[in-house]
C-alpha cells in the first residue's frame, strides 16, 4: 500500500512538473511552411487561397494513410507557418503589405482566416503568421500620409534630402546603396521632394523602426493577430530592420545592428506578457549572419531573452551538391556547439527564397536529407512540397516570370535570379494543373507533376511522402526530441550520428555517395551493439524494416539512408523498474 502511494506521489510530482512547463509545445515541433498563393485554389482564379488551406487541413494533420510497414506509426505536422495573405499590391509574393490587419481578396476574407484558425486548432495544429516589419507597400496608408508630410507620420519611413548638386537640378541619391532587387535603394518622391529608402523593391519603402510610434503601431498589429489566435510570428528580414544611421557609402556593418537585437527583445517581452500560460514564439529570419551574430538573436550577454527560434539557414548556405560527410559534420557541429545554454536548435532545407532542396542537392539525396532534417535536435521546418520531393521548375518563360527580383533583370539573365522556380503550385494529383486549380495557374505547374505528386506517393508502397510521415511520427519520441548527439564520418562519405535519451538510442546513417559503401558503425558511445534493428529506411534502400543489422559491417547502397534503433530489452526494463521500486521501498521504510 505504502509502495503504491509512493509510486502515485512520484507519478503526480513528475506530471505536475511537466505541466508547469507549458512552454514546451514548440521545442521539437515539425513546422510546415505554406505559401497560400501556391497551395490550393478553390475559386478557379488560378491563385491559392485560405479556403484552399482549410480544404487541405486533413492532409496536413491527418495520419489516416496506410503505412508501408504494418508496425509503422505515421505522424503529423505540428505547426503551420502561413506566408503573407494580408492586403497587398502583389509586387513581391505578398511581402509588400498595404494593410497588416486586412486579408487580401485574392486569398479570401477575415472570416476565412478565422475559420482557418479554429479548424486548425480543432485538429491540434498551431498557426504561425508571417510578420513583415522591414517595409510596407507604398500603397500603405502610413506611407501615403508620410509622403505628403501628415503630422505624426512624417518620420514613419526613411527620408533623405539627398546629396546636393553643385549645378541646378534635383539632388543626387544620398549614397550608393543598392537594393536587393537591383538598382539604387533610394527612390525620389516628387511629392515630398526627398528620397525614401527601400532595401527591396521601390514599391516597398522601409519603415523607420527607430520611430517609437511605428513600433507601437506594429505592436498593435501583433496584438490583433494574437487575439485571433496566432501562436507566433516569423519575422521577415530581421537582419535588415535598421539602416546604418551615418548613411555612409560603405558602412562597416549593415546587417545585425544593435538596435535590431533591442527591438527583438522588446517584441519577445511583448509576446511573453501577452500570455502567461502559453508560449508565443518569435522566429526572426536571419539571412546569412556570422555564427556569433546568429546566436545573439537568442539571448543578450546579460541574459535578456530574445527570439526563441532565430532561423538557421546553415544547411542551405554552407552545404551544396559537392559537400562531403565531413562538411556536414563540421556545419552541424559548428551550429550546435555555438548554441547558448538552454537554446533550442532549428533547421531549414528550403524556403520561398531558395531553390528547392531536391534540385539544389540532387533528387537522389532527398530522402537522406529529409531524414537529416527530421532527426537533428530541435525544431524542423519543411517548405511545402519538399515532403514529396518537389523540384525547381526551370521551364518558366520570361513572359511568365513574376518574381520582382527576376523581373528587374532581363530576358537573358533572369533565370538564376528567379525565385519563381521554387514557388510553383503544390503537386496534388495527376489531373490538369496537378489538382491545384481549375483555372489558369498563376505560375506554371512543374511538368513532372504527372509522375511526382502526392496522390501517387500516397498510393505507392514506399514514397518520399510516406517516409516523411514516418519521420514526423518518430520525432515525437523523446529520443529525437531531447536526446544528445554524437556525429561521425564513416567510410568514404557517410554521415552517421547517434541520438540517445534514457533507454532508447537511434543511429542515423546517410550515404551521401553515389557508390556502395560498407562501413563500421559500431564505435558510438551509445550502446548500439545488440538488438539493433532498422526502424526507418529511405525509399531506395535495400534494407528492410525490423531487419537486424551488423553494425560493424553495414552495407549501404548509393544514397542509402537508414535509422537504426536500439533499446533495452524487456528484461532490462523490468530489472530497472525493480531497482526503482527498491529505492522507493527504502525511502518509505
Ligand atoms: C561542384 O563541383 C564541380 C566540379 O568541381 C563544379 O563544377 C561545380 O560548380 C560545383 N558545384 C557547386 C554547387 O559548388
Ligand atoms: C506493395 O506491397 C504489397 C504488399 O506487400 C505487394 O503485394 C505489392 O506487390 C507491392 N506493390 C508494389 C508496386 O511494389
Ligand atoms: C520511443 O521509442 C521506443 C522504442 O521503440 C518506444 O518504446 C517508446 O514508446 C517510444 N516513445 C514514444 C514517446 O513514442
Ligand atoms: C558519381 O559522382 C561522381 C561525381 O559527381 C561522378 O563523376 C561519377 O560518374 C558518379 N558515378 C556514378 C556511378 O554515378
Ligand atoms: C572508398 O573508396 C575507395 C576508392 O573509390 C574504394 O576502394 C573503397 O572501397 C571505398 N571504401 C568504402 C568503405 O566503401
Ligand atoms: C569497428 O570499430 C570498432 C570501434 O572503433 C572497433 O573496435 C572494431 O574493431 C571495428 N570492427 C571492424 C570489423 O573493423
Ligand atoms: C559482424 O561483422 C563483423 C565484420 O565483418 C564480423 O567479424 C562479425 O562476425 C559479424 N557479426 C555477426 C554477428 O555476424
Ligand atoms: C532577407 C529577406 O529578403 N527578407 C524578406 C524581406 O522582404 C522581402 C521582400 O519583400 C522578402 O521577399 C524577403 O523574404
Amino acid at each position: 500500500m505504502v509502495l503504491i502511494k509512493g509510486l502515485v506521489i512520484l507519478f503526480l510530482c513528475t506530471t505536475s512538473l511537466v505541466h508547469s512547463q507549458k512552454d514546451d509545445w514548440w521545442k521539437s515541433a515539425t513546422i510546415y511552411q505554406i505559401a497560400p498563393l501556391s497551395f490550393k485554389d478553390t475559386t478557379g482564379d488560378g491563385k491559392g487561397d485560405i479556403q484552399g488551406i482549410i480544404s487541405k487541413l486533413d492532409y496536413i494533420a491527418d495520419t489516416g494513410i496506410e503505412p508501408f510497414h504494418a508496425k509503422m506509426r505515421l505522424g503529423s505536422i505540428d505547426v503551420i507557418l502561413v506566408s503573407p495573405f494580408f492586403q497587398t499590391q502583389m509586387i513581391d509574393f505578398a511581402y509588400d503589405i498595404s494593410n497588416y490587419i486586412e486579408v487580401d481578396s485574392i486569398f479570401g476574407t477575415m472570416q476565412d482566416v478565422e475559420e482557418l484558425f479554429s479548424k486548425a486548432k480543432a485538429k491540434g495544429l498551431r498557426v504561425i503568421l508571417d510578420f513583415v516589419p522591414n517595409h510596407t507597400s507604398n500603397k500603405h496608408e502610413w506611407f501615403i500620409k508620410s509622403e505628403v508630410g501628415t503630422d505624426g507620420y512624417k518620420d514613419f519611413y526613411i527620408w533623405h534630402d539627398g546629396a546636393k548638386q553643385i549645378n541646378e537640378g534635383r539632388n543626387l541619391p544620398p549614397n550608393s546603396w543598392q537594393s536587393e532587387y537591383g538598382g539604387s535603394s533610394w527612390t525620389w518622391s516628387p511629392m515630398r521632394e526627398a528620397y525614401y529608402y527601400h532595401k527591396f523593391a521601390k514599391e516597398q519603402p522601409d519603415l523607420n523602426l527607430g520611430e517609437e510610434l511605428v513600433v507601437q503601431k506594429l505592436n498593435e498589429v501583433l496584438k490583433f493577430w494574437l487575439d485571433k489566435g496566432a501562436d507566433g510570428f516569423r519575422l521577415d528580414a530581421s537582419s535588415q530592420l535598421f539602416e546604418d544611421p551615418s548613411f555612409l557609402d560603405k558602412p562597416d556593418k549593415m546587417n545585425d545592428l544593435p538596435q535590431t537585437y533591442e527591438l527583438i527583445e522588446r517584441w519577445r517581452k511583448f509576446l511573453d506578457d501577452y500570455s502567461q500560460t502559453e508560449s508565443k514564439i518569435l522566429i526572426p529570419q536571419i539571412w546569412n549572419a556570422p555564427i556569433d551574430d546568429l546566436m545573439r538573436y537568442y539571448v543578450s550577454e546579460d541574459g535578456t531573452q530574445r527570439a526563441q527560434v532565430p532561423m538557421n539557414f546553415m544547411l542551405i548556405n554552407e552545404l551544396n551538391k559537392n559537400s562531403t560527410a565531413s562538411d556536414y559534420k563540421r556545419v552541424i557541429e559548428k551550429y550546435l556547439n555555438a548554441l547558448p545554454t538552454g537554446a533550442i536548435a532549428n533547421w531549414f532545407l528550403g524556403s520561398h527564397d531558395h531553390n528547392r532542396v531536391a534540385s539544389r542537392m540532387g533528387r537522389d539525396r532527398i530522402d537522406g536529407l529529409m531524414i537529416l532534417l527530421q532527426t537533428l535536435p530541435g525544431i524542423s521546418f519543411t517548405y511545402y512540397g519538399d515532403e514529396i520531393g518537389m523540384e525547381d521548375n526551370m521551364d518558366i518563360s520570361w513572359e511568365d516570370t513574376v518574381d520582382v527580383q527576376a523581373c528587374n533583370a532581363d530576358k537573358d539573365s533572369y533565370q538564376p535570379l528567379s525565385r519563381d522556380v521554387a514557388r510553383t503550385p503544390f503537386q496534388w494529383d495527376t489531373t490538369e494543373n496537378s489538382g491545384f486549380t481549375s483555372g489558369k495557374s498563376w505560375l506554371p505547374v512543374h511538368s513532372g507533376y504527372v509522375e511526382n505528386n502526392l496522390e501517387s506517393q500516397m498510393s505507392a508502397n514506399k514514397s518520399h511522402y510516406k517516409l516523411f510521415k514516418e519521420l514526423t511520427a518518430l520525432r515525437k519520441n523523446a529520443t529525437l526530441a531531447l536526446g544528445d548527439i554524437e556525429i561521425k564520418v564513416l567510410g568514404n562519405n557517410t554521415l552517421a550520428y547517434s541520438r540517445t535519451y534514457e533507454k532508447v538510442s537511434y543511429l542515423i546513417v546517410i550515404n551521401l555517395n553515389n557508390q556502395t559503401e560498407v562501413v563500421n558503425a559500431s564505435g558510438f558511445k551509445a550502446k548500439l551493439n545488440e538488438e539493433s534493428k532498422i526502424r526507418i529506411a529511405s525509399t531506395n534502400s535495400k534494407h528492410e524494416i525490423d531487419e537486424i543489422v551488423n553494425l560493424s559491417n553495414l552495407q549501404l547502397t548509393p544514397y542509402d539512408a537508414i535509422i537504426i534503433e536500439y533499446y533495452s530489452s524487456a528484461t532490462k526494463v523490468t530489472l530497472s523498474l525493480l531497482a526503482v521500486m527498491m529505492i522507493i521501498i527504502k525511502i518509505f521504510l
